[in-house]
């Protein structure tokens, strides 16, 4: 398998990117974002308690989204590998990731970063909030908020990922064409 996970900031174009990726490398696209936002718009119980975290830019709980996340992957273990979207997002996420992948043989390949300036990334988020409907999308104190989420517990996971010569850095600024081509640069040596 390829494994890779794809990471960034909130808007940094994660979901945007793998949509290509998965094609050209026939990987399953795993966004842990969106399947929450499906279980939100079915009004299951774990939709009912994402929304309450997601609705205020916060992360949801690690060992709800972390059983989500194994639960996908069940799904698909006949797959050539996997685009990990949105996950992991702690230190937590990422060890029961690399458990988990372990326990199958398998591994993360490499981990490839998104990288964009924060007021550019507001932009875009608040563009998008204009027709996703996306509460989170809408409000500059939501998107500052996801944005402290992220420094505070999803940043460190650059040096995790590092530690084990698997970070690699991309800009994220330019055209979606123009980054696709930056990232496969990076996979196709995985
Ligand atoms: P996500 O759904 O993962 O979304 P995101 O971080 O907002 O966006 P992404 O980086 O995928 O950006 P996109 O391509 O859409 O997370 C939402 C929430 O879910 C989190 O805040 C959290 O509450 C919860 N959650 C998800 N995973 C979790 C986890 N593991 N643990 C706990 N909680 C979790 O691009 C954004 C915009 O930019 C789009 O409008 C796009 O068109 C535009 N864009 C993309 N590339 C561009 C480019 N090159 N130039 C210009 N615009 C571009």
């Amino acid at each position: 398998m390829k494994n890779i996970v794809l990471f960034g900031p909130p808007g940094s174009g994660k979901g945007t990117q793998a949509e290509v990726l998965k094609d050209k490398y026939n990987l399953v696209h795993i966004s842990t974002g969106d399947v929450f936002r499906y279980n939100i718009k079915n009004e299951t119980p774990l939709g009912k308690l994402a929304k309450s975290y997601m609705d205020d830019g916060n992360l949801v709980p690690d060992e709800v989204t972390i059983d989500m996340l194994k639960a996908e992957v069940e799904k698909n273990m006949d797959a050539n590998g996997f685009i990990f979207d949105g996950f992991p997002r702690t230190e937590s996420q990422a060890e029961s990731l690399d458990a988990f992948l372990s326990d199958k043989g398998e591994t993360i390949n490499g981990m490839v970063a998104l990288e964009v300036a924060e007021d550019l990334l507001v932009e875009r988020l608040l563009n998008r909030g204009l027709t996703s409907g996306r509460t989170d999308d809408q409000d500059v104190s939501k998107i500052r908020n996801r944005f402290n989420e992220y420094q505070t517990k999803t940043a460190v996971l650059q040096d995790y990922y590092d530690a084990q010569n698997k970070y690699f850095g991309v800009d994220g600024v330019g055209s979606i064409e123009e980054i696709t081509d930056r990232i496969c640069l990076i996979i196709d040596k995985l």
